[in-house]
């Protein structure tokens, strides 16, 4: 596949600053010449603007709704551009908030070609909340409500179709804080929640055949990759740890899996906060879990797991 980095340098959407440095750290880990290395083709297309952190308080349950809302219009409008000339884009957060764009355009990219959609979404939150139940007001904390149809119109409206994203469309993966009311909203609209408990009881294994089984030929896989999703004690560049999180190794089986299906089609890798990272060794880590995403393999091993369909 060719690809194509879009930096999202903001972290508007956070409780912590430093996620708007999130992309260089990345390139400087290495994300181009890791990728080049399998042959695939890399177009950096640099960094994208939007408006610059005003550091307010939250307003009616949302802390900088129309900062936030600016931004998903310039990632959504980048995003669709560049599947629509048939790229993989890969996101280079940047807060979790930059979902609500990157998702809403592929939503419209699939809408557009008459694809499936499956997103699979990697994080220690359920990132779940509304204005009315957020403990917070970051809006972080509401990109799959939003993209569910649950939050303010302009950014579930996105896609030009409330909700971009059905339910049944979407699997979460490694969820181990989940605020109170927002732990009843996910119940009762029913996402799909492989929790850390399942991840124990299951294994990673199982769970990662779950999340990607019944895809068809031309089913679009995105991944949005929350770097909080790997445990705390491996990946200390986040702005909100939870311990308890996937192992390396727990890690980088999710990774060579949903490779292993050959269907994945653009990518979020946000909350990387270089501000509170030990020698960029998270953003190593995150780069180093890209390439097997993108199909790194101890051995030329054929996927022997198969996904039905
Ligand atoms: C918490 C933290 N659930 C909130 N959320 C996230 O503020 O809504 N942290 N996404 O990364
Ligand atoms: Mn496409
Ligand atoms: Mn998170
Ligand atoms: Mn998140």
């Amino acid at each position: 596949p060719a690809v194509s980095l879009i930096g999202v340098p903001t972290d508007i959407g956070a409780g912590t600053r430093g996620a708007s440095m999130g992309p260089e750290a990345l390139r400087v880990a290495g994300i181009v010449p890791a990728l080049e290395r399998f042959g695939i083709e890399v177009r950096d297309c640099g960094n994208l603007v939007g408006p610059a952190n005003p550091q307010r308080p939250p307003l009616h349950g949302f802390r900088h709704l129309e900062e936030v809302t600016t931004w998903q219009q310039v990632i959504h409008d980048a995003v669709f551009a560049e599947l629509q000339a048939e790229r993989v884009p890969v996101i280079l957060g940047g807060d979790h908030s930059l979902a609500i764009g990157s998702i809403s355009a592929v939503s419209r990219h699939c809408r557009t070609h008459a694809r499936k959609l499956r997103v699979l979404w990697l994080d220690a939150h359920a990132d779940f909340n509304t204005a009315g139940i957020t403990p917070s007001g970051n809006l972080h904390g509401m990109p799959v409500s939003c993209l569910c149809g649950y939050g303010p119109a302009q950014l579930t409206g996105l896609s030009g179709d409330v909700p971009a994203l059905h339910p049944d469309e979407l699997f979460e993966i490694g969820i181990r804080s989940v605020d109170p009311g927002e732990q009843r909203l996910v119940h009762d609209v029913g996402i799909e929640v492989f929790d850390m408990r399942s991840i124990d009881e299951l294994g990673m294994r199982e769970v990662m055949q779950l999340a990607l089984s019944g895809m068809d030929a031309d089913t679009h896989l995105h991944v949005s990759l929350d770097v909080d999703f790997l445990d705390a004690e491996i990946a200390p560049g986040v702005g909100t740890t939870v311990r308890g999180g996937p192992t390396y190794r727990e890690a980088q089986l999710c990774m060579e899996m949903i490779a292993d299906t050959g269907r994945l089609a653009s990518l979020d890798v946000v909350e990387l906060n270089p501000a509170l990272d030990v020698r960029n060794q998270t953003a190593e880590l995150a780069v180093d879990l890209v390439e097997s995403l993108f199909g790194k393999s101890t051995l030329m091993r054929r996927p022997h797991v198969l996904y039905g369909t």
